[in-house]
């Protein structure tokens, strides 16, 4: 089974030798396992995707690497580089700062090579690069595709407008003075993010153990868009906390997968009332706040899915 490459090249001095691993590492490569023996030593620089690129260019191919590449030689035998491929290409993002951080390096570093780096230039292959040439005769190219999730994969991320989205609030009354500050933060995060008042229905239950059977009524209702539960269990108050607990999120997680209608978690289970305190917008965040925050993402993420199933239909 193929494992990896490795691309090496042999540099004539040691002084060249430490000056290259000095500029390597100040661009952001990651040093790897150096070696170092009686006949040699070699110290690696990693990459997170490498690839062996095999490649036929017609005889003006070399328009696209200018002077620098045409001045590098083959490093291992001192003669010049015969093929305009010939070369390591190594993929960048932010191609601007690498060059930036290049310069920097290099005027710091002042060594013999008296042009080394080139301006960035465009290629036939819609994307931009720079020659850097830290010790003579070797020449690296940073490059980067013009369009910059090229080869990237796009993730499909919810958007946090709530404008025009319907949203159902199941609210325990066990431990109001917890769920009433969880109600006030979930109200906030709709409000702030554009909900209309009538959009948004609240029911409030006698505990946390009635939140699944009144999440999956409206879920069921064809009438929100999203469902979003708070409550509180305070493991040292509440009898067979753990039974409750377990049924509670099966329950809300149930109604989440069987409607197919999104139910942000906003039930607390904390040790003590303190902790739901500060979980309550005390300390540390309000938990409402949050889980209402991940309905909208969530009803948004459901709105783009079968647009982009469609689109990929056509
Ligand atoms: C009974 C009970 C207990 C002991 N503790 C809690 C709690 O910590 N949080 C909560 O939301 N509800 C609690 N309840 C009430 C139950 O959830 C339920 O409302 C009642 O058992 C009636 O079915």
């Amino acid at each position: 089974m193929i494992k990896g490459i490795t691309v090496t090249r042999r540099i004539r001095s040691e002084a060249a030798f430490d000056r290259l691993a000095g500029f390597l590492a100040a661009l952001g490569f990651e040093p790897g396992k150096s070696w170092d023996d009686s006949v040699s030593k070699g110290l690696p620089f990693l990459a997170p995707i490498g690839n062996l690129e095999i490649v036929h260019a017609a005889p003006d191919a070399a328009r696209d690497f200018g002077a620098a590449y045409e001045a590098a030689e083959d490093y291992l035998t001192g003669q010049p580089a015969r093929a305009a491929h010939d070369h390591i290409y190594i993929e960048v993002t932010s191609l601007d700062s690498v060059r930036q951080a290049a310069e920097a390096w290099l005027a710091a570093h002042p060594g013999d090579e008296a042009n080394p780096l080139t301006a960035v230039t465009e290629t036939h292959w819609k994307s931009r690069l720079f020659h850097a040439t830290p010790i003579p005769g070797f020449t690296l190219t940073f490059w980067e595709w013009a369009d910059p999730v090229k080869g990237k994969p796009v993730a499909i991320e919810g958007d946090l407008s709530a404008a025009g989205m319907r949203f159902a609030i199941v609210v325990a009354r066990w431990n109001a003075v917890i769920t009433d500050r969880l109600l006030q933060g979930a109200l906030d995060a709709l409000h702030r993010s554009g909900a209309a008042r009538p959009d948004i229905t609240i029911v409030r239950v006698p505990g946390a153990w009635e939140i699944p059977s009144a999440a999956r009524k409206l879920a069921e209702s064809a009438s929100i868009d999203a469902v979003i539960t708070l409550g509180v269990l305070l493991r040292g108050e509440t009898a067979h906390y753990e039974a409750i607990y377990n049924e509670v999120s099966r329950g809300i997680g149930q109604s989440q997968q069987e409607t197919g209608i999104p139910h942000a978690f906003g039930v607390l289970t904390c040790e003590t009332l303190e902790q739901a305190l500060d979980r309550a917008g005390v300390k540390a965040g309000n938990k409402g706040f949050e889980a209402a925050i991940a309905a909208i993402e969530m009803v948004s993420i459901h709105r783009k899915i079968p647009a982009l199933k469609a689109e990929a239909a056509r």
